[in-house]
């Protein structure tokens, strides 16, 4: 028997970004560890990685393409060969674009792996083919626009500074979820007496990590933001020697918060007592270098941009920047690592074709004109994570649709196809991967063959080229062709890297001028509390969309899957259901009790649950965490058939938690 270890990235749509140990067993991975070698993750994985082998050879992998043989959503299909399938999609094609142009031809793809080159593996093709173009917006678009505002194109700090801050805030993250290499940061400042504050809607499973647990209402932080610089400023609690060297506006910014935002105001928006707010403004003053963490739950809100711009005004208040340890993490971005136009190929597109925003799927498949007649999904699953799922079933389910679905499982997504064909997992194929919770950069090579008949997404876009009779150079290459390409690249972060470790498959850092987080990417140079060339220079308090009903509801995400990925594992669902988690008082003003089955409705949808009552949830709060998948689901839908499709403020982003419902017996 031959074993080996071999080096490999976790490619899943996650801060963090955990470098792999894959030992592999006669051509077979048997077990899958953390990279000890990794500089920011250093070992440590999660639960859903520790066995992401069972994933990789589940029972359950798609292994063969397969045809549809039954009605939509009936999941009868049929094993056809790739030729087959290949030349059913390019006849198909062909003919709706004789019919209605190929603008008809929506692809629709998200984040189901993270790498550079599988992720993009579509657009070259797309835009070669004159397809509509998919805004893709679903995630956090507005948090960065509202970063933005005030901070233009400063460089993230780095995560490992937590460990020099007194004062971690951890606002709208639920780190034990989603960012547990963070947490470690975390523990260890706690261990040289750093306190932590967590700002979120509900007591999280991050709460107990934390010395203080303030719960806000929903949508309402710009408000909390605003109200603690109120008194800051009332107070003469603002760093004045940092403000006078780096900021812009300060002035101005303070003529709006005086008058505006006084505590009393605050507190009837966001829920929080008075004294309260007053208690984290002097708090967060009188730290030596406090640090906000900004997770994403914030942005998902019709005010969600506006929001975060908020927010990120708080250090320049405090004068954060210039401590090691403060300031605010937001998202790291190392774009400007890889020029990803050769793999991207904007310059296939001759004539800008329509652009349908991810968010509104269901509209874009049930009411959009001209229709939309195919469509292309791969590593996405919008008939679970995308918003107003009956209208995306209902799109789904048309009989003049041609729907194509890759895909490595049978997600309720491709149990609606056409044609599915059989994905790779992240072990089969090659790739290249950057973070966005840290600043790694790592190349991964196939560890095993592919299994089954399994493709990876480029090599089924280059299959699909020369189909449709598409001859450009860049669908000769393979993968690893364009990653090398990539690496060739003379980008000023490629020239200080290490590329022989990164062409090794070694996890390299790219490295942070040192004095990167006192130099301001904004138009002044400084930070824009006052931003001149926005079309609203001073930040305020937008209201979020909200419904006519009584409960927020929080689609949060649960540390046993990503996003609907994971659903796969039985092992990791241990036989836990879908819940509704409720406060007592709600609970009982319904007659509803504890494991009983419950409808969470509204005007878009209804969606069965089992009900958890607890005191963990404020009274108007109820939280679904999960994105699940429909089979094991209590009833015929899942969380997204609440959740609407209306944008954010900026960025025409996603609105998941600007969602609210009531419950009652079912
Ligand atoms: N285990 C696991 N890890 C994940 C994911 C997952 O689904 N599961 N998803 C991945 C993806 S795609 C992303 S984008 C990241 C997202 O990870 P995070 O940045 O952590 O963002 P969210 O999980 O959306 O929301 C974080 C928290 O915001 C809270 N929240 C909601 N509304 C508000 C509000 O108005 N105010 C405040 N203060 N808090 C609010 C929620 O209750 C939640 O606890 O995580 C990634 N990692
Ligand atoms: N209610 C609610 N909805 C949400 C969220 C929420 O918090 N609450 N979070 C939202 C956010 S932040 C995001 S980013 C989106 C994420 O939405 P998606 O990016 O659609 O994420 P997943 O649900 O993980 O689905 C990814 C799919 O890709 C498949 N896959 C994995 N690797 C490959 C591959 O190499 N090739 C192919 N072809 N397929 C592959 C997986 O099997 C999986 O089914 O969901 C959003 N939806
Ligand atoms: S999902 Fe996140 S924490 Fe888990 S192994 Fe992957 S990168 Fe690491
Ligand atoms: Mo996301």
């Amino acid at each position: 028997m031959e074993t080996k270890i071999k080096r490999s990235v976790c490619p899943y749509d996650c801060p963090d970004t955990c470098g792999l140990l894959v030992t592999v067993e006669n051509g077979r991975a048997t077990a899958v560890a953390g990279d000890s070698a990794h500089p920011f993750t250093r070992g440590a994985l999660c639960p859903k990685m520790t066995h992401y082998e069972r994933t990789v050879n589940s029972p359950d992998r798609l292994t063969r393409p397969l045809l549809r043989t039954g009605p939509k959503g009936s999941g009868e299909f049929r094993p056809i060969s790739w030729p087959e399938a290949i030349d059913r999609i390019a006849g198909q094609w062909r003919a709706i674009i004789a019919a209605h142009g190929a603008e008809a031809i929506l692809p629709y793809s998200y984040a189901g792996t993270m790498g550079l080159v599988q992720r993009n593996a579509g657009h070259a093709f797309f835009h070669r083919l004159g397809a509509a173009r998919l805004e893709r917006t679903i995630c956090s678009s507005s948090k960065d626009v509202g970063w933005k505002a005030v901070m233009g194109n400063t460089l993230a700090m780095h995560p490992d500074e937590a460990k020099d801050s007194d004062l971690i805030i951890l606002w709208s993250l639920n780190a034990v979820a989603t960012n547990i290499h963070f947490l470690r940061n975390v523990r260890e400042a706690q261990k040289r007496g750093a306190r932590v504050w967590l700002i979120d809607t509900y007591e999280t499973p991050t709460a107990r990590f934390a010395d203080r647990v303030f719960l806000t209402r929903p949508g309402a932080d710009a408000a909390l933001a605003l109200g603690i610089m109120h008194v800051m400023v009332r107070d003469g609690l603002v760093d004045k020697a940092f403000i006078e060297k780096y900021v812009h506006g300060y002035d101005e910014f303070a003529g709006r918060i005086l008058p505006s935002y006084p505590p009393a105001a605050v507190s009837a928006l966001t829920g929080l007592p008075a004294e309260v707010i007053e208690e984290l403004a002097r708090g967060y003053a009188a730290a030596k270098a406090p640090l906000i963490r900004l997770g994403s739950g914030l942005c998902r809100y019709g005010n969600g941009s506006m929001t975060v711009r908020a927010v990120a005004c708080l250090p320049a208040l405090a004068g954060a920047w210039a401590k090691r340890g403060g300031g605010l993490l937001a998202s790291i971005a190392t774009g400007g690592a890889f020029d990803t136009t050769a793999v991207t190929r904007e310059d296939f597109i001759t004539a800008p074709t329509r652009i349908v925003n991810m968010n509104k799927l269901g509209d874009a498949l049930t009411e959009l004109a001209p229709p939309v007649m195919s469509l292309y999904v791969y590593h996405s699953n919008p008939a679970a994570i995308t918003p107003d799922q009956n209208k995306v079933l209902a799109g789904l389910a048309r009989e003049d649709l041609f729907t194509v679905v890759h895909e490595r499982f049978m997600t309720d997504t491709a149990r609606y196809a056409d044609i599915i064909l059989p994905a790779t997992t992240s072990l089969e194929h090659s790739d290249i991967y950057r973070a966005y919770g840290h600043y790694c950069v790592q190349r991964a090579y196939p560890v095993i063959a592919p299994v089954g008949e399994a493709k990876a997404n480029w090599d089924v876009f280059r299959l699909l080229a020369s189909a449709m009779g598409f001859n450009d150079e860049v669908f000769a290459r393979s993968a690893d062709d364009l990653i090398d390409e990539l690496l060739a690249q003379p980008t000023p972060w490629l020239a200080q890297t290490d590329l022989a470790a990164l062409r090794d498959g070694q996890a390299v850092e790219l490295p942070l001028p040192p004095d990167a987080k006192l130099t301001f990417g904004t138009a002044s140079g400084k930070i824009e509390l006052l931003n001149p060339a926005d079309p609203e220079p001073l930040p305020r308090y937008l209201p979020p969309h909200g419904d006519d009903a009584p409960l927020w509801l929080m689609t949060a995400p649960t540390p046993i899957m990503l996003n609907s990925s994971f659903c796969e594992r039985a092992d990791l669902l241990d036989g836990q259901s879908m819940t509704l988690k409720l406060s007592p008082a709600d609970a009982a003003a319904r007659g509803l009790s504890d494991g009983q089955r419950v409808v969470a409705f509204n005007n878009r949808g209804e969606v069965a649950f089992i009900l958890a009552v607890t005191p963990g949830v404020p009274t108007g709060v109820a939280v679904a965490e999960g994105v699940w998948w429909i089979k094991d689901a209590p009833g015929d839908r899942t969380v997204n058939a609440l959740t609407s499709q209306r944008l954010t403020d900026r960025a025409a982003g996603s609105t998941f938690y600007d969602t609210k419902v009531d419950v009652r017996a079912g």
